[in-house]
């Protein structure tokens, strides 16, 4: 790095290579291309590279990772093509407000006016509305500093996706002598909410004839896990989980859980009639899917809402939002209100499956095999769409992170997260259960699995159709729709071709060995199971 006698010279790209790693960056997931080259010459040894053959598999693989981590991914994408590749994933990652820092490569400065190949035109702009920030610098002196700003950007209000654009020459030039102080920075948000607004709630709790809890995405952490189960038991409160919610925030048996809740307003409206206070909690007021319109709660409900972001808080159509620290506040909750004695009785049971036939499952049975035979600290990645009821009448899930789906509903999320989700969480079991139209979004992230050895179990349950979309033709009066099977797809072919050991079961006694063999394995296995139409509620 020195240059005869002369102080130390840095490039953009060693100063930028030195921030990563002060960003605890040790993996990059991406999928290069020419301009993405000079990027990665010299990269630290300690940092490896994670490739994924589609770009929506590279961002589902750095999103599964992020959630599983709690810190911001950083992924190297092609250009603007394989920006637009990801982009689906990217709806995703910005409900689930997932950190990501993506760097595109840009054409030479120079030469852009021109609009070579490659060239990603407006690049700041292509990203937009997804991410929360987006930049090409001006210069290439600037370069190390927006990448310092794109990981603050990036875990500010809750966290979400931020682009970079870096025009390919500027790796090599001279970083300003000033960079230095990039690498001492740091952002800390406090977000404590002050005692008397902790108090105003405990009070209002305390007050409340029957309070209701609606817990979301954002308590599903050790702590906020643990407050949620405390804060409950302490009123002896029902609990609901979050419409459309893309992780469990609390034990689905636990004797207080009623369920998630449906995603329109007339539901969640008539489920919450008869409570005087709604407190929600690390979620969005609401996030409706299915329009059934209605009042969004009965008289004399009353709602409160607690978010870590100011934008969830301004959008909402009822009740009083407090935006703060959200874990960290119903922590205080829990601890602050009058315990109510009420005798929470034992967790429940699930009720014996349904059974399907001519070898074909029935999803109920496909997941009451898999709560029988996975470790009860298995995480799951959820991407199998008709099968919701079905899933949450068989689950027993008792611990934090034991649930990911893709939160804005953006299929391609199951597998490639499945692949983050077991890189970032380290020795827990991950199995991923995807539904044979969801699969073949995703489907490249299996050569990743196999390349990489993750032992990821993933169950492909393949019912030849793309089953959700048939319950809501059906919903929306449109019985004659096109394009809704997917007939002759061979998963356990196409898993072998991508390097992934791959059988196919057609009863459960086979699902059973099957899951068992792949759960034992240090590597990836996938399962084909045949299974019959179900509806997702
Ligand atoms: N494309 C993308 C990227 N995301 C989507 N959500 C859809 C299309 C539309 N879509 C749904 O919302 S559910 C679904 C589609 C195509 C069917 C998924 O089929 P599956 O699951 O086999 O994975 P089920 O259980 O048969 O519904
Ligand atoms: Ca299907």
């Amino acid at each position: 790095m020195t240059s005869g006698t002369g102080p130390a010279r840095h490039t953009v790209r060693d100063r930028s290579h030195a921030l990563l790693r002060r960003h605890g960056v040790s993996v990059i997931f991406g999928n290069p291309g020419s301009n993405e080259l000079p990027f990665l010459q010299d990269l630290p040894d300690d940092v490896d590279y994670v490739l994924g053959l589609h770009e929506g598999a590279v961002v589902g693989m750095a999103d599964g990772y992020a959630q599983a981590t709690g810190r911001p991914a950083f992924v190297s994408l092609h250009a603007a093509s394989g920006t637009g590749n990801a982009m689906g994933a990217l709806t995703n990652a910005v409900s689930s407000h997932t950190p990501l820092v993506l760097l595109a490569g840009q054409q030479v400065r120079a030469t852009l006016g021109l609009e070579p190949m490659l060239a990603n035109v407006d690049a700041a702009l292509l990203t937009r509305p997804l991410t929360r920030w987006s930049s090409e610098p001006a210069c290439a002196t600037d370069v190390p500093r927006a990448l310092n700003q794109a990981f603050a950007e990036a875990v500010r209000d809750g966290g979400g996706p931020v682009y970079l654009s870096v025009p390919y020459d500027d790796w090599d030039r001279d970083a300003a002598p000033g960079d230095r102080h990039l690498l001492g920075r740091s952002v800390v948000e406090c977000r404590d909410a002050p005692e008397p607004v902790v108090a105003g709630l405990v009070e209002r709790l305390d007050a409340a004839a029957h309070p209701v809890l609606v817990l979301g995405p954002t308590l599903d952490t050790g702590a906020g896990y643990a407050a949620g189960v405390r804060l409950a038991e302490a009123l002896g409160a029902a609990v609901w989980v979050s419409p459309s919610t893309h992780r469990m925030p609390f034990p689905n048996r636990h004797p207080l859980f009623r369920g998630v809740l449906p995603a329109a307003v007339a539901h969640v409206s008539e489920l919450l009639a008869g409570h005087d206070l709604v407190l929600v909690a690390g979620a969005p007021v609401f996030r409706y899917h299915q329009h059934v319109p209605g009042d969004y709660l009965a008289r004399g409900t009353h709602l409160v809402h607690l978010t870590d972001d100011g934008g969830e808080a301004a959008r909402a159509p009822m009740g009083e939002a407090v935006v703060a620290d959200v874990v960290g506040t119903l922590t205080r909750l829990a601890d602050g209100v009058r315990p109510r004695g009420v005798a929470v009785g034992a967790y429940t049971e699930p009720a014996p499956a349904r059974a399907g036939g001519d070898g074909r499952l029935d999803p109920e049975e496909v997941f009451a095999t898999v709560r029988e035979t996975a470790p009860a600290d298995t995480a799951y990645v959820v991407e199998s769409t008709s099968t919701n009821a079905a899933f949450w009448a068989q689950m027993d899930l008792r611990q934090p992170q034991s649930y990911f789906w893709p939160a804005s509903g953006g299929l391609g999320f199951g597998l490639p997260a499945a692949v983050g989700v077991r890189m970032g969480l380290g020795e827990r079991p991950v199995v991923a259960l995807v539904g044979d139209g969801s699969a073949n979004y995703g489907i490249t992230a299996l050569w990743t699995a196999a390349q990489q050895r993750v032992p990821v179990v993933f169950v492909i349950l393949n019912n030849g159709t793309y089953g959700a979309l048939r319950w809501f033709a059906d919903l929306l009066g449109v019985p004659k729709a096109p394009g809704l099977d997917v007939p002759g797809i061979d998963f356990v072919q196409l898993g072998q071709g991508y390097g992934v050991p791959s059988a196919r079961a057609s009863d459960v006694a086979g699902l059973r060995r099957l899951l068992a063999e792949g759960l034992a394995s240090d590597g990836p296995s996938l399962i084909e199971v045949p299974t019959t139409l179900t509806t997702p509620h």
